[in-house]
């Protein structure tokens, strides 16, 4: 009986999931057991996330994964980055913001004019973001800080309420800005160069340490019939997913394609040179000390907004699936290939006006159907996903030889398809639940069910899960 049963909470920017992982020397497979919504929500204060909805949803969904396997002795949870509920006497004060939300604007130029991002750029080695933690806190009122005794990012908060251990993983602090590259320590200095008050950054913990076992209220009301820990995985969403990407680090490069596609090389020391920072690359933390080295593209989030639009116009539901395969018919060489980069396409919005905006300001025609719009956002993307990939290459010292696609964006055969034809290099799509898997695979090497390096989890990974191939063509 070698072999074990972990759950996994993955909450992404427009859905969450609950999963179940089974794992042994030779076995690994993960099954969803619950899907929920994320529906942001606006107040005339701004864009928040409903996150006593998705915690809700999360304690449903286990609550399910427990009735359905009774074996689950440990939890994790990954999240989205950045952001983050302050809290004081273990109370929330306030629905955390989406970082989508604008005030980060005023938050960038008060950090700015303490620190130039050059400098902090050597500090944290993060890439520009207006919504990096560090920004968004220095966009809060100042009393609202102070009252906080403490902040923690989505997936810590989670966390929290599930054991009443309040700690901040590696992977995802390293996305607040505040983190040192060089060892991965709260960087006190620039936290008190930046006036921000560093008792409310709780403890770091590493993937694959116990963040504590449930709290006794949470266990019975789960239906856990024995003792459950929670384990810190990599929590940063992106994190997980680059954990369980079937590839050779050393000559692949790697596409996390969901909302946003985070499109880099693992490398392990950070790359902080004037090419990178120039070339807006950013060092994220990895499981087991690894570096992201990444860039932010703007993901399928310019298409779901896209038809999201069109649904609320049309007062109708469309087929994603159909609409794709009209835009694949679609003279590639008649849509224009925008720059789906532009900071214009950050907030929620009418995409389809903006594209027109960024054509005429660049005198090229705009698309005219839907299926040339979609066609448009399709080429759009995957040029920059190319570009980057090989970027990503260079500024690594990577030899990419293949491309990688995981995430929900492994399913758009068009899009796997364009980014081979645009890197001249083969797409490898899959796992689609590459994030879900990640967090399940440390949860099961904390627990003794695998063991190794990550080489051998992304192994496992190719043993158990079989890709599609996207050769380039001319
Ligand atoms: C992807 C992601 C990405 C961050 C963004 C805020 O879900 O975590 O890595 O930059 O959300």
């Amino acid at each position: 009986a070698s072999g074990g049963t972990v759950a996994a909470v993955d909450l992404g920017a427009t859905s969450g999931r609950v999963i179940v992982g089974h794992v042994g020397p030779d076995t690994l497979d993960a099954g969803v057991v619950a899907r929920f919504p994320n529906d942001p929500v606006h107040t005339p204060d701004g864009l928040h996330w409903d996150v006593l909805a998705l915690y809700g949803a999360a304690v449903g969904g286990l609550r399910d994964a427990f009735r359905a396997e009774p074996g689950i002795r440990s939890v994790g949870v990954d999240s989205w980055a950045v952001d983050y509920g302050l809290l004081r006497g273990g109370r929330l004060l306030g629905n955390p913001f989406h970082y989508r939300d604008a005030r980060t604007a005023a938050g960038v130029e008060a950090v700015h004019a303490r620190m130039p991002h050059a400098g902090l750029f050597a500090r944290n080695g993060l890439q520009l973001l207006p919504f990096n933690t560090l920004y968004q806190l220095a966009a809060e009122p100042p009393d609202l800080l102070g009252f906080a005794d403490t902040a923690l990012l989505i997936p810590d908060l989670l966390g929290y309420w599930l054991t009443g251990v309040a700690r901040a993983e590696r992977t995802n602090a390293s996305t607040t800005g505040l983190l040192r590259v060089a060892d991965r320590e709260w960087d006190d200095d620039l936290v008190s160069a930046l006036g921000l008050p560093r008792g409310i950054l709780p403890p770091l913990i590493s993937p694959g340490e116990t963040l504590g076992m449930l709290l006794p209220d949470v266990a019975v009301s789960l239906g856990a019939d024995g003792p459950t820990a929670v384990t810190a995985v990599g929590s940063h969403d992106t994190a997980s997913a680059v954990v369980a990407v079937p590839m050779r680090a050393d000559a692949a490069a790697y596409i996390s394609c969901g909302t946003w596609g985070l499109v880099g090389v693992e490398v392990a020391q950070p790359v902080l040179t004037a090419d990178a920072l120039a070339a807006t690359f950013t060092n994220e933390g990895g499981v087991d000390g690894r570096v992201r080295l990444l860039r932010n593209v703007m993901g399928l989030w310019v298409l779901t907004e896209t038809v999201r639009g069109w649904e609320r116009a049309d007062g109708a539901r469309i087929d994603l699936p159909a609409l794709l395969a009209t835009a694949a018919d679609v003279d590639a060489a008649r849509v224009p290939v925008f720059d789906v980069d532009d900071a214009r396409f950050l907030p929620p919005g009418d995409m389809p006006a903006r594209i027109d905006a960024w054509c005429a300001e660049h005198g090229v025609a705009r698309p005219g159907t839907r299926a040339e719009y979609v066609r448009s956002i399709v080429e759009s993307l995957a040029q920059a996903f190319a570009t980057t990939a090989i970027a990503a290459g260079r500024l690594g010292g990577v030899d990419v030889q293949t491309i990688h696609i995981v995430g929900g964006g492994a399913l758009n055969a068009l899009l796997c398809q364009r980014t081979a034809d645009r890197a001249g290099l083969p797409v490898v799509a899959g796992p689609v639940e590459a994030t879900a898997l990640g967090n399940v695979l440390v949860q099961a090497r904390a627990l003794g069910l695998v063991a190794g390096s990550l080489e051998a989890l992304r192994d496992l990974v190719v043993r158990t899960h079989e890709p599609r191939r996207f050769e380039p063509r001319a």
